[in-house]
């Protein structure tokens, strides 16, 4: 047996074969401060329900695996202190312990295709930071997208992270790397970047046929789809280029490491763009929303 919490709304959704969207919860309780993240989270759901999609966000309570939440549920994780963040090494020892625990790209990804969700939408994943040659700091969410198969809707990869090395190392992984509507990657707050895309696709329809043809091909994993940011919400990459810098200057001088990295460069980014940062973080998750619904739909409109 599955040791997962279906939502009464989630299960219902997998029993009729209508379109659902996953949701990872370190975005609510490591992305974003409290009450921006409960607002993203609700915004979030809503988007995906607008666009004819059931959302399902994910994450451990009190040891249980989660896959859709009620609203009480959500509001709670927004606030709560000290949650773990989970990923595929940590998330089954979090449950045996009866803890709370807030899942990563890679662990939202273990859940959802236990429960039979075929796409995922966040903001960013994680992957290879930089300085990773002495490091050795390169998130499991990319070993993630080589093996589960689930399609994931994110802007790219942050641009806090060596950016071409996190691409080659998805380029060596076979991980389909698929930017929306143009030829180069999207830069998280930043549309474009000086990386060329791998593929591109520019319908949601050649992303779900292709998604389909993995699976009937054998061929384990994900495929990443790197929606660009709306252009009304960008930051330039010039904007952002020294703020990162700073950032990532702070985390050194601090000594960050480890899982801390990403939400300590996170909030120190949202100290110093005074919010901006957040503000396109938040338009950049609703847009691959409603990408990842308009997926969904697609995916269930054709027969498994
Ligand atoms: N993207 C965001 N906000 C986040 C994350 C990604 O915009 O909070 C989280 C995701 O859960 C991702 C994780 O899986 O950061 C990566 O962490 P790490 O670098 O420690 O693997
Ligand atoms: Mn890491």
């Amino acid at each position: 047996m599955t040791p997962l919490t279906l939502s009464p709304e989630v299960a219902q959704a997998r029993a009729t074969g209508a379109p659902i969207v996953a949701l990872e919860s370190t975005i609510i309780t490591h992305g974003f401060p409290y009450p921006q993240n409960i607002d993203m989270a609700r915004q979030v759901e809503t988007d995906i329900r607008d666009g004819g999609a059931v959302p399902a966000t994910i994450a451990v309570l009190d040891g249980t695996l989660h896959v859709g939440l009620t609203d009480d549920q959500l509001g709670a994780l927004a606030q709560a202190r000290d949650v773990a963040k989970v990923s595929r090494a940590d998330m089954a020892a979090c449950m045996a312990r009866g803890a709370t625990g807030a899942t990563t790209v890679a662990a939202t990804m273990i859940a959802a295709r236990a429960a039979g969700i075929e796409v995922f939408a966040t903001g960013g994943i994680g992957g290879v930071h930089r300085g990773a040659e002495t490091s050795f700091d390169i998130s499991a969410d990319l070993q993630e997208l080589a093996q589960t198969a689930v399609t994931v809707v994110a802007a790219g990869a942050k641009a806090i992270l060596d950016l071409p090395k996190t691409f080659e190392v998805l380029e060596t992984l076979g991980v389909p790397v698929i930017a929306v509507g143009q030829d180069s990657l999207p830069a998280f707050w930043s549309r474009t970047s000086p990386l060329p895309a791998p593929l591109r696709m520019d319908s949601a329809a050649q992303i779900a046929a292709a998604h389909r043809i993995r699976a009937a091909l054998g061929i384990p994993g994900g495929q990443l789809v790197a929606n660009p940011i709306p252009a009304s919400a960008e930051i330039p990459a010039q904007t952002m280029a020294p703020v990162i810098a700073q950032a990532l200057a702070d985390a050194q001088a601090q000594g960050v490491t480890a899982k801390a990295v990403t939400p300590f460069l996170l909030q120190r980014i949202y100290e110093l763009t005074d919010g901006a940062s957040l503000s396109a973080n938040i338009a950049l998750v609703r847009n691959n929303a409603r990408l990842g619904a308009e997926i969904a739909c697609s995916l269930s409109e054709t027969a498994k």
